[in-house]
């Protein structure tokens, strides 16, 4: 197959031809489809996973081929929009490059021999070393890694094998110190998506949070329409981003020092008495602690850390107040970023207290949830050993830390970890310290990989498991809070199974029986078991499968007199001051604390997000690639000129510790950054040969990685932290 983004889009030019499937979707949604003539075209509703918005769509289906994909109006997630990557859903679907049998590795970890497998042989082989692993460790020196929707499938199989050990890096390697920051604060996180109610909000403050760059669907919109109505807004950002020049003011803050801006803006708040004296006296505890230790950060200081004037520091703390309670400062989302990540949330969460923005119209709307029970009947699971806890050092790492799990692995302490599961995550693109994952990797017993492509991460597995898309497969229910609403979604297949790959809930269902635990897999298929837990919650299934989404109304998103908010800390009220974090030795009041800054010459390295692709994710797809096939290096313009660097040069970056980029960037000169810094797109320098579009397409933020600052409350790894060089070169 030779597919181009060309004959992808005379494809879907036929899906216009006709249609006779009707299906009760809104009508516009069947527009495309007016003069229907063939009888074999059909309309499935289900849900994207290019990232973990998950946004509804509507597959069009052709022969028994996705042709087009749409939005589903229906769907709160997106609206009846797919963002860019979304819209490439044939480029994952049809990629030639796909997993497509089981392989077992018969060579070593990272030179791999692959000899292909039938499913049984794969399965076999594993059940057989998971109970070797349980008879000689123990079932919890078993651990999975995941990330997306799946992943739940592989965590009830290690439940019911007698594993809690599982991990997630877009906990400790992305939201964790924001949702610890938060739950710290107001004994609750900010929700994925998140619980901003910036359509209404009257002024917005984002530290970095590159909305549209980072391409959260519905959360993008209701930026843009919050602006439409008039909201004014800041962004805080070294770089201007794309929602920065959309900003009334753009602030380039030195990087790492954005604690001593919050700091300032609480301590202005509170000294110029603009606080919401009412909120905080019946909401908030502490506040005396908080004012106290504060003091120290005038605007003054400010200016000297951060490089951001003192006069616009005191300006945008005036213009926040004077649109309170209406003001949403974003919590942000990747907030690894320096090592003190938990203390910055904190920070911002407090802000947000202090201008009595949590639960009121424009800033944090209280979220209306919906429950879909388990698969009824399923046996208890068994009783779990007592083992030491990994994370023991970080008394708030509330979800296991990944590298808790590679050290444990590595080095046997504080118990063996000797397996691993890795679900939909590109481990050696994805974690800090490449060459500690490799050691952890080498020193495990089995290691599993459930995957759609032939990542980097594949060529260290000993066994590759095959999933099929998500356009191919039926797989958990997904349930969204939002605003007044819950959004309960399916996923279901729009086409059969390309080659050998498999659903999860298969894969478990047939792993589960190999290994004696039938019972915790009665279902029949993947169809069966959405819809028995649908009919045990008393959900309409048949209206789920027709229209993709079920929306159900919810309580009172906001503080009114009749609806007070729960806050779920140990005071039952928001803690400015946190005793919790005093008694464990830790700054009650966020501290700021200063972090080394790039020696001349050097650059600190920052990344972020492709619009036009997911991590390393996306970064096969033929519609993708077509658009943008490799990374480049935002280099500030005057620094080019310095450096006699052109515009549209290639160069190799050197880190701190004499790491060079295994390939070159191309450098795109710009004002839009300060000087001290370069900047990348994250999951592109891909190395896995069978990926042909993407192996070695421009250079890896991760290779240069070798340098991470850990959260000293949840253990969370923070990554930008790392200086380049520039190197000119052939
Ligand atoms: N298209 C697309 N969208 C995505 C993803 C994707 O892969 N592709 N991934 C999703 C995921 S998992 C996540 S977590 C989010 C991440 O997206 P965000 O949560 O928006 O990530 P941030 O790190 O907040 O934002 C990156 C910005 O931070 C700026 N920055 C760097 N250092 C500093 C600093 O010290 N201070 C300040 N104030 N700013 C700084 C950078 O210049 C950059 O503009 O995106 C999500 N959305
Ligand atoms: N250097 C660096 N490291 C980072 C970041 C960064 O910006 N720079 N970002 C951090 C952030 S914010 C996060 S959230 C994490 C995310 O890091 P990961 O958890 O690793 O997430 P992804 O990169 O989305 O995982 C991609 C993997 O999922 C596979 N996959 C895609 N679809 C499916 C599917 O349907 N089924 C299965 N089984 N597999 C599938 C892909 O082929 C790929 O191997 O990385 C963090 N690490
Ligand atoms: S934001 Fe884009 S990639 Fe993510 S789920 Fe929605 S359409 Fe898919
Ligand atoms: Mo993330």
């Amino acid at each position: 197959m030779n597919f181009s983004r060309r004959t992808f889009l005379k494809s879907a030019g036929a899906a216009t031809a006709g249609i006779a499937a009707v299906t009760s979707m809104p009508k516009k949604m069947l527009s495309w489809a007016e003069d229907t003539a063939q009888k074999d075209m059909k309309q499935v509703p289900t849900f994207c996973e290019l990232c973990f918005w998950n946004c509804g769509l509507v597959a069009k289906v052709e022969n028994g081929k996705v042709v087009k994909v749409d939005g589903n109006p229906l769907s709160l997630r997106g609206r009846g929009r797919l963002c860019g990557r979304g819209n490439a859903a044939l480029g994952a679907l049809y990629d030639p490059d796909r997993l497509k049998y089981p392989m077992i590795n018969t060579g070593k970890r990272g030179e791999p021999v692959w000899k292909r497998a039938t499913w049984d042989e794969a399965l076999t082989l594993i059940a057989g070393k998971m109970k070797g692993i349980k008879e000689k460790y123990g079932a919890e020196s078993m651990a999975l890694i995941y990330h997306g929707t799946g992943a739940s499938f592989w965590k009830h199989l290690l439940h019911a094998y007698g594993s809690t050990l599982s991990a997630a890096p877009s906990f400790a390697q992305c939201r964790g110190p924001r949702d610890v920051g938060f739950y710290l604060t107001y004994g609750s996180d900010v929700g994925s998506p998140e619980y901003y109610d910036f359509s209404k909000s009257k002024y917005i403050v984002l530290f970095g949070s590159h909305l549209g760059e980072n391409a959260h669907n519905s959360q993008v919109q209701d930026i843009v329409s919050g602006l439409a109505d008039g909201a004014k807004m800041t962004v805080v950002d070294p770089r201007l981003s794309n929602i920065a020049s959309k900003a009334d003011h753009w602030l380039p803050i030195k990087p790492a020092t954005d604690l001593a801006l919050i700091l300032a803006w609480i301590r202005l708040l509170i000294e110029e008495g603009l606080y919401d004296k009412e909120y905080v006296a019946k909401y908030a505890t502490g506040f005396d602690g908080l004012r106290a230790a504060v003091q120290q950060y005038t605007p003054e200081w400010a200016e000297t850390e951060t490089t951001i004037p003192k006069e616009m520091i005191v300006k945008v703390a005036r213009e926040m107040a004077k649109q309170a309670p209406h003001v949403c400062v974003g919590a942000g989302r990747y907030a690894a970023w320096y090592g003190d990540d938990v203390q910055r949330s904190r920070g911002i969460a407090i802000l947000n207290a202090l201008l009595g923005s949590w639960g009121r119209k424009g800033g944090y709307f209280f979220p209306t949830g919906a429950k879909v029970p388990e698969y009824p009947g399923l046996p208890a699971y068994p009783e779990h050993e007592e083992v030491a806890k990994l994370d023991g050092a970080y008394p708030y790492a509330a979800l296991q830390t990944t590298t808790s799990i590679r050290q444990a692995s590595s080095s046997g302490k504080p118990r063996p970890v000797k397996a691993w599961f890795v679900y939909g995550s590109n481990l050696m693109k994805t974690m800090p310290e490449k060459q500690e994952t490799i050691k952890a990797i080498q020193s495990l017993d089995l290691l599993v990989t459930i995957d759609t492509m032939p990542m980097d991460i594949i060529n260290y597995s000993d066994v590759v498991l095959p999933e099929c898309t998500y356009l191919e497969r039926h797989d958990n229910i997904n349930v969204g809070k939002f605003n007044g609403e819950a959004e309960i979604a399916i996923r279901q297949p729009a086409v059969e199974p390309l080659w050998e790959s498999k659903p999860s809930w298969w894969m478990v269902k047939e792993l589960g029986s190999k290994l004696g635990l039938a019972e915790y897999f009665p279902w029949k298929n993947g169809e069966e078991y959405i819809a028995k837990r649908c009919e045990a919650g008393g959900i309409d299934y048949a209206q789920l499968k027709r229209d993709g989404v079920i929306i159900k109304k919810g309580g009172a998103p906001y503080i009114t007199a009749d609806s007070q908010p729960e806050f779920g800390t140990p005071s039952g009220k928001i803690e400015l001051y946190s005793e919790q974090l005093a008694e464990k030795g830790f700054d009650p009041v966020p501290k700021y604390t200063k972090h080394p800054q790039p020696a001349a010459g050097q650059f600190r390295l920052l990344f972020g997000r492709s619009p036009l692709h997911t991590f390393s994710r996306t970064t096969n797809n033929f519609m993708l690639t077509d658009l943008q096939k490799e990374n480049h290096l935002w280099l500030n313009a005057r620094k080019g000129k310095e450096l006699g660097v052109k515009d549209g040069d290639y160069v190799f970056l050197e880190n701190q510790d004499g790491v060079r980029s295994p390939g070159r960037i191309k450098v795109k000169l710009t004002q839009r950054l300060r000087d001290d810094v370069v900047y990348m797109y994250h999951g592109f320098g891909v190395h896995a040969k069978a990926m042909t579009r993407a192996d070695n397409r421009g250079i890896a933020d991760d290779d240069l990685i070798t340098k991470s600052a850990v959260d000293p409350i949840m253990g969370g790894t923070s990554m930008r932290g790392n200086f380049v060089k520039i190197v000119k070169g052939a």
